[in-house]
């Protein structure tokens, strides 16, 4: 198992690699060429470059998250072939560089959603938080000015206010796109590439919808147990797997994670996992909490158990954490809380293993 963390890459990361690798335990960073528009194919020696900057400072480049897939893939557009081409490429050029874990995601329009970038929790910290009843009854053009007026001077990834009329055009050309059809399109796109991946041993990881569940009428389908097994289904391959995010799936309180994760259809293809907690006021109304189980609704025992009696050998990371200490960091992306994630997990893992009979 590699336990990582994020790194956004020097250019859009408050924190460096040179803290990273005090953080006991850690081994490498999962990390993106963030400036390559999506859709692009990644360059071999631009890949080569982040390498190398990763290792000049003692770490490894475990994984790639993420390689972001384009709309028209999702959509089913004919003009998906040139972006799979392109995809293609990009995964022979991390292939060659080894480089073998890619996570992604197939959500339509949006990365992650989250009402708050910064409520204030009793201790002073600050998390990002989520509430159903906001973003029910919201259309996206009030969204935002919403963002706008109280993202608290951050911006939310995806919705940065010149992406305004492409967003309101792509909601244009989801129209007619239902779940059915967009997870006829992920297999698509998993059929075309798994050759490639096959060739040179890449674990696809997709990751979960977050929150797990519809949001601006837009199609989700990677957001229960059953949705796990039916993508795992879609192609046989060992390298078809799955990003396995605490927060994003548990963000529906009726997926029991430890069964998802000892799921034998769904374990085997567990490649990467995000590992964090949240606390709920009601369903749907959640904030990101430290990773403690006492400070969440979620049992990180019970979780690192599970991957633990699964035999996880995959990558980890803790994902989000809140902002303490006064850190300024990109949203659910400081160092401090992380670091204190890390150390919270690594005792977990390191208790489990010593117990395990
Ligand atoms: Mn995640």
């Amino acid at each position: 198992m590699d336990m990582t963390l994020r790194w956004f890459g020097s250019k859009h990361d408050s924190v460096t690699l040179d803290q990273i690798k005090q953080i006991p335990g850690v081994t490498g960073v999962v990390s993106s060429l963030h400036d390559i528009p999506v859709g692009e194919a990644w360059k071999f020696e631009d890949i080569l470059k982040l390498k190398k900057e990763v290792e000049d400072s003692g770490l490894k480049l475990i994984g790639i998250e993420s390689v972001n897939i384009h709309e028209d893939i999702k959509i089913g557009l004919p003009s998906r072939e040139q972006y799979i081409e392109n995809y293609k490429v990009s995964l022979e050029n991390l292939g060659k560089a080894d480089v073998h874990m890619v996570c992604y995601n197939f959500m339509p329009i949006f990365d992650w959603t989250r009402t708050d970038l910064a409520m204030v929790l009793e201790d002073g910290s600050t998390a990002l938080a989520y509430d159903e009843n906001i973003i029910k009854d919201i259309k996206p053009e009030t969204m935002f000015e919403r963002m706008e007026k109280e993202s608290g001077g951050f911006v939310l990834p995806g919705w940065e206010p010149n992406r305004r009329d492409e967003i309101m055009g792509l909601f244009e050309k989801y129209k007619g796109v239902t779940a059915e059809k967009l997870m006829q399109n992920l297999k698509y796109f998993l059929d075309a590439i798994m050759p490639v991946c096959e060739k040179y041993q890449i674990k696809m990881a997709i990751h979960p919808d977050d929150p797990a569940w519809s949001v601006f009428g837009l199609p989700r389908i990677v957001t229960s147990e059953k949705a796990l097994e039916e993508i795992a289904s879609l192609n046989e391959s060992i390298y078809n797997g799955f990003t396995l995010c605490s927060g994003s799936l548990g963000s529906n309180l009726k997926n029991n994670l430890p069964e998802i994760i000892r799921n034998p259809k769904i374990s085997k293809k567990i490649h990467f996992a995000h590992l964090r907690n949240m606390k709920f006021e009601t369903d749907g109304v959640f904030h990101e909490s430290s990773h403690l189980s006492s400070d969440g609704n979620f049992d990180m025992y019970e979780i690192v158990k599970a991957l633990e009696d699964i035999n996880f050998d995959g990558v980890v990371r803790p994902d989000h954490g809140r902002m303490i200490w006064g850190e300024q960091a990109r949203p659910g992306y400081g160092l401090y809380d992380r670091a204190l994630g890390v150390a919270y997990l690594n005792g977990l893992w390191e208790a489990i293993r010593k117990n395990k009979k």
